[in-house]
Protein backbone atom coordinates (compact mmCIF):
# COMPACT_ATOMS: atom_id res chain seq x y z
CA UNK A 1 0.00 0.00 0.00
CA UNK A 2 1.19 3.54 -0.56
CA UNK A 3 -0.05 6.95 0.68
CA UNK A 4 2.39 9.08 -1.65
CA UNK A 5 1.86 9.58 -5.19
CA UNK A 6 4.34 11.08 -7.62
CA UNK A 7 3.05 12.33 -10.64
CA UNK A 8 4.55 12.01 -13.46
CA UNK A 9 3.27 14.83 -15.53
CA UNK A 10 2.59 18.67 -15.88
CA UNK A 11 -0.41 20.62 -17.33
CA UNK A 12 -4.27 19.89 -16.15
CA UNK A 13 -3.91 16.11 -16.15
CA UNK A 14 -1.28 16.44 -13.58
CA UNK A 15 -3.76 18.89 -11.48
CA UNK A 16 -6.01 16.09 -12.83
CA UNK A 17 -4.44 13.18 -11.20
CA UNK A 18 -3.72 15.34 -8.04
CA UNK A 19 -7.47 16.00 -7.37
CA UNK A 20 -8.57 12.58 -7.55
CA UNK A 21 -5.29 12.07 -4.95
CA UNK A 22 -6.51 13.97 -2.36
CA UNK A 23 -9.91 13.02 -2.11
CA UNK A 24 -8.29 9.15 -1.53
CA UNK A 25 -6.41 11.18 1.27
CA UNK A 26 -2.96 10.36 -0.56
CA UNK A 27 -0.32 13.08 -0.64
CA UNK A 28 1.19 14.01 -3.71
CA UNK A 29 5.06 15.23 -5.34
CA UNK A 30 4.89 17.21 -8.70
CA UNK A 31 7.62 16.88 -11.02
CA UNK A 32 8.61 19.68 -13.01
CA UNK A 33 11.32 21.06 -15.56
CA UNK A 34 12.80 24.62 -14.84
CA UNK A 35 10.02 26.20 -17.50
CA UNK A 36 7.34 24.59 -14.98
CA UNK A 37 8.75 26.25 -11.63
CA UNK A 38 5.46 28.41 -11.46
CA UNK A 39 2.95 25.76 -13.27
CA UNK A 40 -0.87 25.03 -10.97
CA UNK A 41 0.56 21.66 -10.41
CA UNK A 42 3.17 22.09 -8.46
CA UNK A 43 1.58 25.06 -6.76
CA UNK A 44 -0.72 22.48 -5.41
CA UNK A 45 0.87 19.46 -5.23
CA UNK A 46 2.21 18.54 -1.07
CA UNK A 47 5.95 18.41 -2.34
CA UNK A 48 7.89 19.18 -5.48
CA UNK A 49 10.90 18.72 -7.32
CA UNK A 50 12.47 20.00 -10.58
CA UNK A 51 13.86 17.78 -12.76
CA UNK A 52 15.68 19.14 -15.43
CA UNK A 53 15.67 21.52 -17.97
CA UNK A 54 12.60 22.74 -20.22
CA UNK A 55 13.24 20.41 -22.72
CA UNK A 56 10.70 17.07 -22.18
CA UNK A 57 13.85 14.51 -23.11
CA UNK A 58 15.55 16.19 -19.83
CA UNK A 59 12.61 16.73 -17.76
CA UNK A 60 9.49 14.63 -17.86
CA UNK A 61 10.94 12.20 -19.79
CA UNK A 62 13.82 11.37 -18.05
CA UNK A 63 12.91 8.41 -16.22
CA UNK A 64 16.43 8.49 -13.91
CA UNK A 65 15.31 12.23 -13.00
CA UNK A 66 11.57 10.87 -11.86
CA UNK A 67 13.49 7.83 -10.15
CA UNK A 68 15.38 10.37 -8.05
CA UNK A 69 12.51 12.52 -7.55
CA UNK A 70 10.28 9.44 -5.87
CA UNK A 71 13.18 8.24 -3.72
CA UNK A 72 14.30 11.49 -2.05
CA UNK A 73 10.27 12.11 -1.34
CA UNK A 74 9.60 8.64 -0.49
CA UNK A 75 6.29 8.32 -2.89
CA UNK A 76 5.21 4.95 -2.99
CA UNK A 77 3.89 4.67 -6.45
CA UNK A 78 3.81 6.31 -9.60
CA UNK A 79 0.68 7.87 -11.69
CA UNK A 80 2.42 9.05 -15.76
CA UNK A 81 -0.64 10.34 -16.93
CA UNK A 82 -0.81 10.94 -20.86
CA UNK A 83 2.26 10.75 -23.26
CA UNK A 84 5.50 11.32 -22.13
CA UNK A 85 6.19 7.86 -20.11
CA UNK A 86 2.71 7.38 -19.94
CA UNK A 87 3.20 4.12 -22.82
CA UNK A 88 6.87 3.18 -22.01
CA UNK A 89 6.69 -0.59 -20.59
CA UNK A 90 10.65 -0.31 -19.74
CA UNK A 91 9.52 2.64 -17.75
CA UNK A 92 6.92 0.38 -15.86
CA UNK A 93 9.95 -2.13 -15.26
CA UNK A 94 12.21 0.31 -13.89
CA UNK A 95 9.76 2.07 -11.74
CA UNK A 96 8.40 -1.90 -10.44
CA UNK A 97 12.33 -2.68 -9.95
CA UNK A 98 13.04 0.02 -7.72
CA UNK A 99 10.03 -1.49 -5.46
CA UNK A 100 7.39 1.52 -6.58
CA UNK A 101 3.83 0.84 -7.91
CA UNK A 102 3.30 1.81 -11.11
CA UNK A 103 -0.64 3.40 -11.32
CA UNK A 104 -1.43 2.04 -14.98
CA UNK A 105 -1.54 -1.46 -16.97
CA UNK A 106 1.21 -4.31 -16.79
CA UNK A 107 5.14 -3.50 -18.67
CA UNK A 108 3.95 -6.56 -20.88
CA UNK A 109 0.38 -5.02 -22.44
CA UNK A 110 1.90 -1.18 -23.22
CA UNK A 111 4.63 -3.30 -25.24
CA UNK A 112 2.34 -5.74 -26.69
CA UNK A 113 -0.03 -2.97 -27.81
CA UNK A 114 2.82 -0.63 -29.00
CA UNK A 115 3.74 -3.30 -31.39
CA UNK A 116 0.37 -2.89 -33.74
CA UNK A 117 0.67 -6.16 -35.68
CA UNK A 118 1.54 -8.34 -32.83
CA UNK A 119 -1.76 -6.20 -31.25
CA UNK A 120 -4.01 -6.96 -34.09
CA UNK A 121 -3.24 -10.73 -33.63
CA UNK A 122 -3.51 -10.50 -30.52
CA UNK A 123 -7.01 -9.05 -30.68
CA UNK A 124 -8.13 -11.75 -33.68
CA UNK A 125 -7.37 -14.42 -30.67
CA UNK A 126 -9.58 -13.06 -28.23
CA UNK A 127 -12.27 -12.74 -30.91
CA UNK A 128 -12.07 -9.07 -32.05
CA UNK A 129 -13.26 -7.74 -34.95
CA UNK A 130 -10.46 -6.36 -37.32
CA UNK A 131 -10.11 -4.46 -40.11
CA UNK A 132 -9.44 -6.72 -42.71
CA UNK A 133 -5.61 -6.83 -43.82
CA UNK A 134 -2.57 -8.85 -44.15
CA UNK A 135 -1.45 -11.68 -42.06
CA UNK A 136 1.45 -9.40 -40.08
CA UNK A 137 4.29 -7.68 -41.73
CA UNK A 138 4.25 -7.14 -45.37
CA UNK A 139 8.47 -7.22 -46.07
CA UNK A 140 8.47 -6.08 -49.62
CA UNK A 141 6.65 -4.34 -52.70
CA UNK A 142 5.58 -7.11 -54.40
CA UNK A 143 4.08 -8.48 -51.37
CA UNK A 144 2.36 -6.04 -50.82
CA UNK A 145 0.88 -6.00 -55.09
CA UNK A 146 -0.37 -9.58 -54.22
CA UNK A 147 -2.02 -9.00 -50.58
CA UNK A 148 -3.86 -5.57 -52.06
CA UNK A 149 -4.96 -7.32 -54.94
CA UNK A 150 -6.39 -10.24 -53.28
CA UNK A 151 -8.47 -8.10 -50.71
CA UNK A 152 -8.92 -4.91 -53.56
CA UNK A 153 -7.65 -1.65 -53.52
CA UNK A 154 -8.02 0.97 -51.84
CA UNK A 155 -5.73 -0.24 -49.28
CA UNK A 156 -3.89 1.41 -46.41
CA UNK A 157 0.03 0.91 -45.53
CA UNK A 158 0.59 1.15 -42.17
CA UNK A 159 3.52 1.51 -39.94
CA UNK A 160 3.65 -1.74 -36.97
CA UNK A 161 5.26 0.45 -34.36
CA UNK A 162 2.69 3.81 -36.20
CA UNK A 163 -0.03 5.14 -33.93
CA UNK A 164 -1.23 8.50 -34.32
CA UNK A 165 -1.31 8.69 -38.60
CA UNK A 166 2.30 8.77 -38.75
CA UNK A 167 4.02 6.26 -41.91
CA UNK A 168 0.49 5.55 -43.38
CA UNK A 169 -0.69 5.68 -47.12
CA UNK A 170 -3.25 5.24 -48.94
CA UNK A 171 -3.19 3.08 -52.27
CA UNK A 172 -6.15 3.16 -54.44
CA UNK A 173 -4.58 1.36 -57.39
CA UNK A 174 -1.75 -0.98 -58.31
CA UNK A 175 0.02 2.09 -59.62
CA UNK A 176 -0.24 3.67 -56.64
CA UNK A 177 1.18 1.00 -54.54
CA UNK A 178 4.88 1.30 -55.34
CA UNK A 179 5.07 4.54 -53.78
CA UNK A 180 2.84 4.33 -50.81
CA UNK A 181 4.51 1.35 -49.48
CA UNK A 182 7.89 3.19 -50.14
CA UNK A 183 6.89 5.92 -48.59
CA UNK A 184 5.14 4.55 -45.34
CA UNK A 185 8.19 2.34 -44.98
CA UNK A 186 10.70 5.06 -45.22
CA UNK A 187 8.41 7.83 -43.02
CA UNK A 188 8.45 4.76 -40.59
CA UNK A 189 11.83 4.17 -40.46
CA UNK A 190 12.20 8.09 -39.86
CA UNK A 191 9.59 8.62 -37.23
CA UNK A 192 9.56 5.47 -35.27
CA UNK A 193 13.45 3.76 -36.07
CA UNK A 194 11.25 0.93 -37.87
CA UNK A 195 10.47 0.56 -41.01
CA UNK A 196 8.33 -2.92 -41.06
CA UNK A 197 4.93 -2.03 -42.43
CA UNK A 198 1.69 -3.85 -42.64
CA UNK A 199 -1.56 -3.73 -45.28
CA UNK A 200 -5.16 -2.98 -44.60
CA UNK A 201 -8.20 -2.35 -46.37
CA UNK A 202 -9.07 1.33 -46.54
CA UNK A 203 -12.44 2.36 -45.29
CA UNK A 204 -13.51 5.04 -46.45
CA UNK A 205 -15.86 7.53 -44.13
CA UNK A 206 -15.51 5.13 -41.07
CA UNK A 207 -16.37 7.03 -37.40
CA UNK A 208 -13.53 6.80 -34.65
CA UNK A 209 -14.88 4.95 -31.50
CA UNK A 210 -13.34 4.04 -28.64
CA UNK A 211 -14.63 1.73 -25.86
CA UNK A 212 -13.28 2.58 -22.35
CA UNK A 213 -12.56 -0.55 -20.27
CA UNK A 214 -11.16 -1.25 -17.16
CA UNK A 215 -9.95 -4.17 -15.21
CA UNK A 216 -8.30 -5.08 -11.36
CA UNK A 217 -6.13 -7.59 -10.28
CA UNK A 218 -8.73 -9.56 -9.36
CA UNK A 219 -10.22 -10.53 -12.83
CA UNK A 220 -12.72 -8.69 -13.02
CA UNK A 221 -13.43 -6.31 -16.54
CA UNK A 222 -16.31 -3.64 -17.18
CA UNK A 223 -16.87 -1.68 -20.24
CA UNK A 224 -17.86 1.94 -19.41
CA UNK A 225 -19.03 2.40 -22.97
CA UNK A 226 -17.70 4.20 -25.59
CA UNK A 227 -16.33 7.54 -26.83
CA UNK A 228 -17.08 9.00 -30.27
CA UNK A 229 -13.57 10.71 -31.55
CA UNK A 230 -14.41 11.70 -35.04
CA UNK A 231 -14.22 15.23 -35.01
CA UNK A 232 -10.31 15.44 -35.43
CA UNK A 233 -7.60 17.73 -37.54
CA UNK A 234 -4.56 15.96 -38.38
CA UNK A 235 -4.96 13.41 -36.03
CA UNK A 236 -5.32 15.70 -33.24
CA UNK A 237 -8.94 15.10 -31.20
CA UNK A 238 -10.64 18.70 -31.14
CA UNK A 239 -14.50 17.50 -29.76
CA UNK A 240 -15.19 14.17 -28.41
CA UNK A 241 -18.73 13.04 -26.87
CA UNK A 242 -20.67 10.35 -25.43
CA UNK A 243 -22.70 8.13 -26.24
CA UNK A 244 -21.67 8.04 -30.00
CA UNK A 245 -24.92 9.13 -31.89
CA UNK A 246 -24.63 6.77 -34.08
CA UNK A 247 -24.52 3.65 -32.56
CA UNK A 248 -27.87 2.16 -30.63
CA UNK A 249 -28.15 0.33 -27.58
CA UNK A 250 -27.94 -2.78 -28.84
CA UNK A 251 -24.58 -2.31 -31.04
CA UNK A 252 -22.97 -0.70 -27.43
CA UNK A 253 -24.11 -3.99 -25.77
CA UNK A 254 -22.89 -6.12 -28.17
CA UNK A 255 -19.63 -4.41 -28.46
CA UNK A 256 -19.14 -4.09 -24.90
CA UNK A 257 -19.36 -7.78 -24.27
CA UNK A 258 -17.30 -8.45 -26.84
CA UNK A 259 -14.29 -5.85 -25.74
CA UNK A 260 -14.96 -7.48 -21.67
CA UNK A 261 -14.13 -10.50 -23.02
CA UNK A 262 -11.37 -9.94 -25.18
CA UNK A 263 -9.44 -7.81 -22.22
CA UNK A 264 -10.51 -11.05 -19.60
CA UNK A 265 -8.41 -13.73 -22.09
CA UNK A 266 -5.55 -10.67 -21.88
CA UNK A 267 -5.43 -10.94 -18.56
CA UNK A 268 -5.29 -7.29 -18.99
CA UNK A 269 -4.45 -4.56 -16.20
CA UNK A 270 -6.14 -0.99 -15.20
CA UNK A 271 -7.92 1.69 -17.55
CA UNK A 272 -7.64 1.08 -21.45
CA UNK A 273 -9.33 1.92 -24.58
CA UNK A 274 -9.94 -0.25 -27.54
CA UNK A 275 -10.37 1.85 -30.46
CA UNK A 276 -12.27 1.06 -33.60
CA UNK A 277 -13.50 2.45 -36.90
CA UNK A 278 -16.95 2.18 -37.35
CA UNK A 279 -18.57 1.63 -40.70
CA UNK A 280 -21.85 0.62 -41.73
CA UNK A 281 -22.86 -0.99 -38.52
CA UNK A 282 -19.34 -2.72 -38.54
CA UNK A 283 -16.97 -2.08 -35.84
CA UNK A 284 -13.07 -2.69 -36.99
CA UNK A 285 -10.44 -2.71 -34.41
CA UNK A 286 -7.40 -0.41 -35.12
CA UNK A 287 -5.35 0.21 -32.13
CA UNK A 288 -5.44 -0.41 -28.29
CA UNK A 289 -4.27 2.65 -25.47
CA UNK A 290 -2.94 1.59 -22.43
CA UNK A 291 -3.35 4.85 -20.95
CA UNK A 292 -5.78 6.90 -19.17
CA UNK A 293 -6.69 9.36 -22.45
CA UNK A 294 -7.06 13.03 -22.49
CA UNK A 295 -11.32 12.65 -23.41
CA UNK A 296 -11.62 10.45 -20.02
CA UNK A 297 -13.97 13.00 -18.50
CA UNK A 298 -16.66 12.49 -21.11
CA UNK A 299 -17.32 8.51 -19.60
CA UNK A 300 -16.69 9.93 -15.75
CA UNK A 301 -19.49 12.23 -16.64
CA UNK A 302 -21.75 9.53 -17.73
CA UNK A 303 -21.04 6.86 -15.66
CA UNK A 304 -20.36 8.57 -12.38
CA UNK A 305 -17.32 7.45 -12.14
CA UNK A 306 -13.88 8.85 -11.20
CA UNK A 307 -11.69 6.56 -13.78
CA UNK A 308 -7.91 8.16 -11.78
CA UNK A 309 -9.69 6.70 -8.41
CA UNK A 310 -10.90 3.49 -9.97
CA UNK A 311 -6.74 3.46 -11.32
CA UNK A 312 -5.39 4.26 -8.04
CA UNK A 313 -7.85 1.37 -5.99
CA UNK A 314 -6.48 -1.40 -8.80
CA UNK A 315 -3.16 -0.12 -8.40
CA UNK A 316 -3.48 -0.93 -4.67
CA UNK A 317 -5.30 -4.31 -5.23
CA UNK A 318 -8.43 -3.56 -4.18
CA UNK A 319 -11.68 -4.98 -6.40
CA UNK A 320 -13.30 -3.17 -8.83
CA UNK A 321 -16.42 -1.52 -6.54
CA UNK A 322 -19.62 -1.96 -9.64
CA UNK A 323 -20.25 -4.71 -11.65
CA UNK A 324 -21.53 -4.39 -15.25
CA UNK A 325 -24.81 -4.18 -14.56
CA UNK A 326 -24.46 -0.92 -11.83
CA UNK A 327 -22.62 0.93 -14.17
CA UNK A 328 -25.28 3.77 -15.05
CA UNK A 329 -25.35 5.78 -19.00
CA UNK A 330 -26.82 8.93 -17.76
CA UNK A 331 -27.43 11.55 -20.26
CA UNK A 332 -24.85 13.20 -22.47
CA UNK A 333 -21.10 14.40 -22.44
CA UNK A 334 -19.34 17.19 -24.68
CA UNK A 335 -15.58 17.89 -24.72
CA UNK A 336 -14.01 20.72 -26.47
CA UNK A 337 -10.33 20.47 -26.03
CA UNK A 338 -9.20 23.98 -25.52
CA UNK A 339 -6.04 24.45 -26.95
CA UNK A 340 -3.65 27.62 -27.50
CA UNK A 341 -3.14 28.07 -31.21
CA UNK A 342 -4.94 30.22 -33.81
CA UNK A 343 -8.59 29.05 -34.34
CA UNK A 344 -7.63 29.50 -38.06
CA UNK A 345 -4.30 28.19 -39.21
CA UNK A 346 -3.32 26.00 -35.71
CA UNK A 347 -0.27 27.94 -34.90
CA UNK A 348 0.77 27.60 -31.49
CA UNK A 349 0.57 30.37 -29.26
CA UNK A 350 2.90 30.12 -25.95
CA UNK A 351 2.38 33.19 -24.01
CA UNK A 352 1.10 35.19 -21.04
CA UNK A 353 -2.49 34.52 -20.38
CA UNK A 354 -4.00 37.77 -19.19
CA UNK A 355 -7.23 36.90 -18.36
CA UNK A 356 -8.72 34.10 -17.46
CA UNK A 357 -12.56 32.87 -16.72
CA UNK A 358 -13.79 29.68 -16.17
CA UNK A 359 -17.32 28.73 -17.52
CA UNK A 360 -19.75 27.11 -14.48
CA UNK A 361 -23.06 26.30 -13.52
CA UNK A 362 -24.50 22.91 -13.37
CA UNK A 363 -23.28 19.92 -15.86
CA UNK A 364 -20.03 22.44 -16.76
CA UNK A 365 -16.52 21.18 -15.79
CA UNK A 366 -13.37 22.84 -16.85
CA UNK A 367 -10.11 20.43 -16.45
CA UNK A 368 -7.76 23.32 -16.80
CA UNK A 369 -4.12 24.31 -15.19
CA UNK A 370 -4.14 27.61 -16.50
CA UNK A 371 -4.93 30.68 -14.52
CA UNK A 372 -5.03 34.63 -15.45
CA UNK A 373 -0.87 35.65 -15.27
CA UNK A 374 0.15 32.21 -16.25
CA UNK A 375 2.76 31.99 -18.89
CA UNK A 376 1.93 29.19 -21.42
CA UNK A 377 5.46 27.88 -22.07
CA UNK A 378 6.61 26.68 -26.12
CA UNK A 379 8.23 23.88 -24.91
CA UNK A 380 4.93 21.70 -24.46
CA UNK A 381 1.79 20.57 -26.07
CA UNK A 382 -0.67 23.17 -26.62
CA UNK A 383 -3.62 22.19 -24.24
CA UNK A 384 -4.64 24.26 -21.97
CA UNK A 385 -7.77 23.43 -20.87
CA UNK A 386 -11.15 20.87 -21.55
CA UNK A 387 -14.28 22.09 -21.23
CA UNK A 388 -16.78 19.29 -20.41
CA UNK A 389 -20.65 19.76 -20.42
CA UNK A 390 -23.41 17.06 -19.38
CA UNK A 391 -26.94 17.16 -20.35
CA UNK A 392 -29.83 14.94 -20.08
CA UNK A 393 -29.95 14.72 -23.69
CA UNK A 394 -27.66 15.33 -26.75
CA UNK A 395 -29.80 18.26 -27.36
CA UNK A 396 -29.75 19.83 -23.87
CA UNK A 397 -25.90 19.25 -23.87
CA UNK A 398 -24.84 21.39 -27.12
CA UNK A 399 -27.22 23.98 -25.70
CA UNK A 400 -25.29 24.32 -22.33
CA UNK A 401 -21.98 23.46 -24.41
CA UNK A 402 -22.93 27.11 -26.17
CA UNK A 403 -24.00 28.53 -23.17
CA UNK A 404 -20.70 27.45 -21.29
CA UNK A 405 -18.73 28.89 -24.17
CA UNK A 406 -20.14 32.04 -24.21
CA UNK A 407 -19.06 32.21 -20.79
CA UNK A 408 -15.31 31.19 -21.33
CA UNK A 409 -12.45 34.19 -21.53
CA UNK A 410 -9.39 33.69 -22.46
CA UNK A 411 -6.83 36.48 -22.87
CA UNK A 412 -3.59 37.55 -23.97
CA UNK A 413 -2.65 34.03 -26.23
CA UNK A 414 -4.44 32.97 -29.18
CA UNK A 415 -7.39 30.04 -28.40
CA UNK A 416 -9.17 27.20 -30.39
CA UNK A 417 -12.29 28.88 -28.58
CA UNK A 418 -13.69 30.51 -31.71
CA UNK A 419 -13.23 27.53 -33.74
CA UNK A 420 -15.36 25.59 -31.05
CA UNK A 421 -17.84 28.51 -31.26
CA UNK A 422 -17.95 27.48 -34.88
CA UNK A 423 -18.58 24.20 -34.61
CA UNK A 424 -21.51 23.93 -32.33
CA UNK A 425 -23.40 26.50 -34.89
CA UNK A 426 -22.75 23.58 -37.54
CA UNK A 427 -25.26 21.22 -39.08
CA UNK A 428 -22.78 18.29 -38.76
CA UNK A 429 -22.32 18.97 -35.25
CA UNK A 430 -25.24 19.33 -34.61
CA UNK A 431 -26.78 16.37 -36.27
CA UNK A 432 -24.33 14.38 -35.19
CA UNK A 433 -24.10 13.33 -38.37
CA UNK A 434 -20.26 13.17 -38.93
CA UNK A 435 -17.06 10.86 -39.99
CA UNK A 436 -13.55 11.25 -39.44
CA UNK A 437 -13.26 13.68 -42.51
CA UNK A 438 -15.89 15.57 -41.54
CA UNK A 439 -13.50 18.79 -39.63
CA UNK A 440 -11.06 18.95 -42.21
CA UNK A 441 -13.86 19.53 -45.27
CA UNK A 442 -15.42 21.82 -42.72
CA UNK A 443 -12.03 23.64 -42.42
CA UNK A 444 -11.32 24.09 -46.05
CA UNK A 445 -15.09 24.88 -46.60
CA UNK A 446 -14.15 27.40 -44.58
CA UNK A 447 -11.28 28.82 -46.18
CA UNK A 448 -12.53 29.43 -49.43
C1 LIG B 1 -7.51 3.63 -40.88
C2 LIG B 1 -8.36 4.47 -41.66
C3 LIG B 1 -9.07 3.90 -42.67
N1 LIG B 1 -8.95 2.58 -42.93
N2 LIG B 1 -7.45 2.32 -41.17
C4 LIG B 1 -5.38 7.08 -38.40
C5 LIG B 1 -4.60 7.00 -37.13
C6 LIG B 1 -4.46 5.58 -36.81
N3 LIG B 1 -4.60 5.41 -35.39
C7 LIG B 1 -5.51 4.88 -37.59
N4 LIG B 1 -5.99 5.80 -38.57
C8 LIG B 1 -6.80 5.42 -39.59
N5 LIG B 1 -6.78 4.10 -39.88
C9 LIG B 1 -8.15 1.82 -42.19
N6 LIG B 1 -8.03 0.53 -42.45
C10 LIG B 1 -8.40 5.83 -41.34
C11 LIG B 1 -7.63 6.31 -40.30
C12 LIG B 1 -7.76 7.73 -40.03
C13 LIG B 1 -8.30 8.17 -38.82
C14 LIG B 1 -8.69 7.29 -37.80
C15 LIG B 1 -9.21 7.75 -36.63
C16 LIG B 1 -9.39 9.11 -36.43
C17 LIG B 1 -9.04 9.99 -37.41
C18 LIG B 1 -8.48 9.54 -38.60
C19 LIG B 1 -8.13 10.45 -39.59
C20 LIG B 1 -7.57 10.01 -40.76
C21 LIG B 1 -7.40 8.64 -40.98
Amino acid sequence: MFDKVLIANRGEIALRIHRACKEMGLSTVAVHSTADSNAMHVRLADESVCIGPPGASESYLKSAAIMTAAEITHAGAIHPGYGFLSENARFVEIVEAHGLNFIGPRAEHIRLMGDKIAAKKAMIEVGVPVVPGSDGGVPDEATAKKVAAEMGYPVLVKAASGGGGRGMKVARSEEEMGKAFNTARSEAKAAFGDDEVYIEKYLEKPRHIEIQVIADSHGNVVHLGERDCSLQRRHQKVFEEAPSPAITQAERDTIGKTVVDAVKKLGYLGVGTIEFLYENGEFYFIEMNTRLQVEHPVTEMITRIDLVKEQIRIAQGEKLSFTQGDVPFIGHAIECRINAEHPETFAPSPGLIKEFHAPGGLGVRLDSAAYAGYMIPPYYDSLIGKLIVHGVTREECMLRLKRALGEMVVSGVETTLPLHQRLVDAEGVNSGNYDIHWLERFLADQES
